[in-house]
């Protein structure tokens, strides 16, 4: 069993990354029912809500000859546009309805990728790198030290919260069976390859539940 020292991450449960969503994640919403498994399971649950301004950067829209999934330059690195999607306050943007047990077990949910020029795929920090969303403060404060992480998409969100969760100097793990990835230009085998060499474990919803 999870332990107070122990938090369930489940990041971007929102309709728009589910099937028939903005931005798609192919089964997003088979992890739903896990979802809330591993919730009662965990003392502590947060939760993560992409929550972007509709002036957004990431936007393939706001950027006139582009279309979604190419990649271009950004002050702060490279940036791949996206379909519109997770607009602040919008149907797309709000949690899946099904979440039932991780929504009214969580603590705190994080709103991350409101700066309209910048980008936050992780729940610690923006793509510039340096802005801090304060959830590692959050945690710290709560006496947490292992972060269990799952939700979508495994290759984008999940995977740079878990690798920030690290950096950060929490032990970290990513509940494969409760996520679902985009997998864009081999994005998923890269995910994969970076969080083994930084130390984040892929476990099972069954070995998180112990
Ligand atoms: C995500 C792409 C753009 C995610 C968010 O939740 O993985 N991916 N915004
Ligand atoms: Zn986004």
């Amino acid at each position: 069993m999870p332990d107070s020292a122990s938090v369930l991450l489940a990041i971007d449960l929102q309709n728009d990354f589910m099937p028939g969503g903005a931005l798609a994640v192919a089964g997003g919403d088979e992890v739903v029912p896990l979802v809330n498994r591993l919730a009662q399971a965990f003392g502590h649950v947060v939760l993560t809500q992409d929550w972007h301004p509709a002036g957004h950067v990431s936007f393939a829209a706001n950027h006139p000859g582009c279309q979604p999934f190419e990649t271009i330059a950004l002050p702060y690195g490279e940036q791949t546009l996206w379909p519109v999607h997770c607009v602040q306050g919008s149907r797309g943007a709000a949690l899946h309805e099904g979440l039932h047990a991780a929504a009214a077990r969580a603590r705190a949910i994080v709103r991350k990728g409101q700066n309209p020029a910048l980008d936050s795929y992780s729940a610690f920090l923006e793509a510039d790198r340096k802005t801090p969303t304060g959830l590692a403060g959050y945690l710290r404060e709560l006496g947490v030290r292992r972060m269990f992480c799952c939700g979508l998409a495994t290759d984008y969100c999940v995977a740079w919260s878990a690798l920030d969760a690290r950096a950060a100097g929490f032990e970290a793990a990513l509940i494969e069976d409760a996520s679902r990835a985009i997998n864009l230009n081999g994005s998923l085998d890269a995910a994969w390859r970076q969080l083994r060499a930084a130390g984040v474990a892929r476990i099972s919803a069954q070995e998180a539940l112990g």
